[in-house]
């Protein structure tokens, strides 16, 4: 870890130094700018810094899950496993960063703390925990969407006699959980993929279960040689045709067609395909899944018939159904041997619907029917999604109108990339964009290769000042809005609605009518001359910084 001298000025600040700030400084280089950045965390890798429970796994194809910028980086890289591990996905970002000498512009091991515009001099000053303060011309919030875990939400938590860990916030030395009564609180991706390993280590496990998930097997191996020699043949159509789907990657069990347009026996045979093939094809292999009432009920009946048939006893079966929300509405989970998991001797699961939890004891949890003794519990509990991660900056924009004000009722966005009222400050993934929809290496850099071209933009016409008309923002996110309202995705009370953080605006928070979509939608209003963007002039370039 490095504590660099931060400059006074720079043209553009990167905050956060995952795949998306890695990649925006290596883009920057490219257009001339100068550029610094802020991390919170001692180095590199984002998400894949921060996540390192056992078990954590992409749920994309590493070899979709790649950076596409450079056939040199692509050709030095080899990924060992169908989906990385996430030692293996931070050792990439490692080597990314060595590759393209992007930490010598880093402080790590700094929060950004607050973000002030200044509109008299089109300026953003920028303050860290450790009390530094930095001016630039452009901001780029690279924060990621997943990356504010929410607080441990139980009350009683500081009486537990025992030790406690969240999956987003894991030890980097190993946790011996050997021979200790471990609890497990929450059963989305995180706790889908650390349960059956803490259920090999633990001497006792208990899972809390408030709401069951939709979890496929991911079917995890090494890389297909054959896939990889076809994605190696032409790396470059390969990527560009990733980006002209609708999930960034390609879809390969995948019939175009709704399931009540099949006979009940073909329906049964692509599910299994699906289910055989891994991925996410389970919720692509028709057409219609999250939008088709009854495609929507044969897609759960597909997965409440797997899990009746892998979950031994019928009564923890059944507690185990997902009936609260349409299949595919909260994030299809990948898991390597969850269900499963409930056969054991040693796995007890608590269904909280039926016994909710009370308070945290000295000695274990206690739900309204039992006290559950405990060494270790883990909370796998998710994050304030998207929005939290941008307004915990403390952003100020024009008239020091702040962020967490303007979006008192829910985000408002042009595109996920910029926010009216709030100049030259640029958001990779921001609420309104496909983000987590698709394969975020291909959001990334689509969203970072729009950003310096704006930027660019912008410089080679002497222009200082970018903004978002609000005009143009109101009609996107009604437009943004109007498309989930046409799916089953509102009617799940899920992260990806703010339904997670108590008291977090109702607003679905991306954009859902595919990457594929999107980008063109992106690229028409650039061919429009950034139709709904407004460029203007503060400083005369002899005043810039
Ligand atoms: O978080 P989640 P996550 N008492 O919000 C429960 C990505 N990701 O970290 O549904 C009791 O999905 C909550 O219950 P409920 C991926 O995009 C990817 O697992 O609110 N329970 C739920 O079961 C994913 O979608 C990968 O009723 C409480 C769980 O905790 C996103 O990150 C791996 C509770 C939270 O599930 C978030 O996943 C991991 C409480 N007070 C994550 N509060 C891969 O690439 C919450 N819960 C594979």
């Amino acid at each position: 870890m490095s504590l660099l001298k931060v400059p006074p000025q720079v043209d553009v600040l990167v905050i956060g130094a995952g795949f998306a700030g890695l990649y925006a400084h290596y883009k920057l280089r490219g257009i001339g700018l100068t550029a610094f950045g802020f991390e919170a965390a001692p180095d590199v890798g984002g998400t894949w810094y921060w996540n390192r429970y056992p078990g954590a796994r992409c749920d994309v194809e590493s070899l979709d899950y790649s950076y596409s910028f450079s056939p040199e980086l692509l050709d030095d890289w080899r990924w060992s496993e169908r989906f990385a591990t996430q030692p293996e996905i931070l050792r990439y970002a490692e080597h990314v960063a060595d590759r393209f000498d992007l930490r010598r512009d880093i402080a790590f091991a700094t929060r950004v703390t607050a973000c002030s515009y200044d509109d008299a001099t089109a300026t953003w000053t920028i303050r860290s925990d450790r009390g530094e303060t930095i001016r630039c011309r452009y901001l780029i919030a690279a924060v990621g969407g997943l990356s504010l875990p929410k607080p441990p939400e139980i009350p009683g938590l500081e009486n537990f006699a025992g030790r406690w860990l969240q999956t987003s916030a894991w030890p980097h030395e190993p946790v011996d959980v050997a021979g200790k009564r471990v609890g497990v609180i929450g059963t989305g991706s995180s706790g889908i993929q650390v349960i059956p390993i803490l259920a090999q280590q633990a001497a006792h496990l208990t899972v809390f279960q408030r709401t069951p998930n939709y979890s496929v097997p991911a079917l995890n191996g090494p890389v297909d040689p054959a896939y990889e020699a076809h994605v190696r043949a032409d790396y470059t159509a390969h990527h560009r045709a990733n980006r002209q789907t609708k999930g960034g990657v390609p879809a390969r069990i995948n019939t175009g067609v709704s399931a009540m347009s099949v006979t009940p026996e073909e329906r049964q045979a692509q599910f299994e395909k699906a289910w055989g093939f891994g991925t996410f094809s389970l919720q692509a292999v028709f057409n219609d899944l999250t939008t088709h009432p009854k495609s929507n009920a044969a897609g759960a009946a597909f997965v409440h018939a797997k899990i009746r048939k892998i979950v031994k006893d019928p009564a923890t079966a059944d507690k185990l159904l997902p009936k609260t929300f349409p299949f595919g509405t909260k994030r299809l989970c990948l898991d390597t041997g969850y269900y499963a998991t409930f056969n054991r001797d040693d796995v007890t699961l608590v269904d909280l619907r039926a016994s909710p939890i009370e308070r945290i004891t000295a000695s274990g949890i206690r739900t309204s029917d039992a006290d559950h003794p405990l060494d270790l519990i883990v909370f796998a509990t998710g994050f304030d999604a998207v929005t939290g991660p941008l307004l915990a900056l403390g952003i100020a924009g024009a008239n020091g109108v702040a962020l967490r004000d303007a979006w008192a009722d829910g985000p408002q966005s042009y595109l996920g990339l910029m926010v009216a009222g709030f100049p030259n400050l640029f958001t990779v993934n921001g609420p309104s964009s496909p983000s987590v929809l698709a394969n975020m290496l291909q959001t990334i850099e689509h969203h970072v290769d729009w950003i310096a071209d704006c930027i660019a933009h912008a410089e080679h016409r002497g222009f200082d000042r970018i903004e978002a008309r609000a005009d143009a923002q109101t009609s996107w996110a009604q437009e943004v809005a109007d498309m989930a309202d046409k799916t089953l995705y509102t009617k799940a009370e899920s992260w990806y609605m703010g339904a997670n953080v108590p008291g977090k605006p109702r607003v679905f928070l991306m954009y859902i009518g595919g990457l594929d979509r999107y980008v063109d939608r992106v690229e028409a209003i650039v061919r429009d001359g950034y139709a709904g963007f407004a460029f203007s002039r503060v400083r005369v370039p002899e005043e810039r910084l």
